[in-house]
This record gives structure tokens, sequence and C-alpha cells, in this order.
């Protein structure tokens, strides 16, 4: 049931600096579910990160635990918003200091590796994991920079559809989810990030970019782990 006396909403989450969200309960019907580039390129084997040859345990371990939230704020209605980072085919799109670098690694942005070029747009290497797979009617995405509101429509649609409040699940801890974050902050949204359902290419860098959010009394929002959400998520009030 959808009316106002009748609408179902659920406990702040326990979470670092301040119980998540500041203004007291979690609504649905405001909230969004954000999970940041579940893509094969960030977390299976022959794909960008394994390229540049960092750990991919480090960018897998997450995926359990996102899966159960992904799962949970699908039943507790949240809209879900996933998004894919990549270029066009033609690399029309790729600013020429994006693709020196990647050459630099060598994984070049647009070369072919066993999980087809990587970072393009439509090719294996940049589908999301089964695990992550958005549902029919969910919102993707597609964004060429590393922030999720740069040259994409994220804004209108959150707003759109009267989102006010986000949840970060997502890879990679440091670069896509906080650089989207940060931006989703600036305008105003009040933001979560799952610790448990992120993670980086360095294992320091995922910690001090969840640091980094709880200074200055909650600098870009607030964070927990999985369970204080589930948690919340099961007390409907
Ligand atoms: C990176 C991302 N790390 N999704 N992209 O290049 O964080």
């Amino acid at each position: 049931m959808t009316t106002e006396e009748t609408r179902v909403t659920y406990a702040p989450v326990m979470a670092e600096p301040y119980n998540w969200p500041y203004d007291g309960v979690i609504d649905p019907a405001r909230t969004a579910l954000v999970n940041i580039d579940w893509q094969v390129d960030f977390c299976g084997p022959g794909g960008y990160v394994d390229t540049m040859g960092y750990d991919l345990a480090l960018t897998r371990a997450p995926l359990g635990p996102a899966a159960e939230v992904l799962a949970a704020s699908r039943d507790a209605g949240f809209l879900v918003v996933h998004t894919r980072e990549g270029h066009r085919p033609d690399l029309a799109d790729l600013p020429p200091n994006k693709l020196w670098r990647s050459e630099r690694i060598g994984a070049a942005i647009g070369s072919t590796g066993p999980c087809g070029r990587i970072l393009v747009r439509g090719e294996p290497g940049w589908e999301i994991v089964p695990e992550m797979a958005p549902e029919p009617g969910e919102l993707v995405v597609d964004k060429p920079g590393k922030g999720a509101f740069y040259a994409t429509d994220l804004d209108l649609l959150l707003r759109t559809h009267g989102i006010t409040h986000l949840v970060f699940t997502g890879i990679t801890t440091d670069v896509c989810v906080h650089t989207t974050m940060r931006d989703a902050n600036d305008r105003g949204y009040e933001c979560l990030v799952l610790s448990d359902c992120t993670g980086a290419t360095d294992r320091g860098n995922h910690e001090a970019a969840l640091k980094m959010v709880t200074m200055q009394g909650g600098v870009f929002g607030a964070v927990a782990d999985s369970s204080a959400l589930l948690a919340s998520l099961t007390s409907g009030i």
C-alpha cells in the first residue's frame, strides 16, 4: 500500500560518524541504491584491472555483500541505479591523457584483451557481472569518466524520481565511488557508502577513502557495513 498513512519507512542505519540518514528514518520512496561499475573490466579475469596487474581478490571480495544489499534494496522498494564506465567504440569520448595513462600501465583503453576491447561499450569486459546484473526496468547509466554525474543524465533521473538519499556499493572505492559520492554530496544528496560492498585495487586506499568520508562530521556523508543496512531494512516502522 502506498498511501501516506501506510507508507513503510526504516530505522536509521548504525553508521560512522553519525547514524544515517541525518534526517531520521529511511524513506524508500526517496532512496536509491547506486551500484558503481560492477563490470568485468573492474572485477573479472582478463578485464582492465586484471590486465593492469592488480589483485582481483580486492575488487571481487565485496561482490557477495553487495549482491545481498541489492536483493534487500529491491525488496525494500529503493530505486536501483547501475553505472558502467566505458567509451564509444571510436573512442571519440576518450580524453588523450586518459588513453596515455592506460597505455603506460599496459592496459590501453580500446586495445583488445581476453574480454574484448578494454573499457569499450558493448564489449564483454564492459558488461556488469552476473551477481550484480540489472533487472528489467532498473536504471543503467553509462559514463565516460570516473564520476557518474559527469556527462550523464544521472542527476535528472534521480530528481525526476524524487530521490534525495543515496546508498553506494561498487568499485573502486577510491576512484569512481568516491568521485560520484563527493559530487552527489555537493548536489545535496544525503549519502551512505557501504564499507564491505566497495573495494579498491589497494587495501590501504580503500580504508583511506572510507576514513575520508567520516572527517568533519561526515564531510561527504556516512559509512556503514552491509549488516547495519540490512538490520535497518528488517525494521519496517
Ligand atoms: C577506475 C573505477 N578505477 N570504476 N574506475 O578507473 O573506479
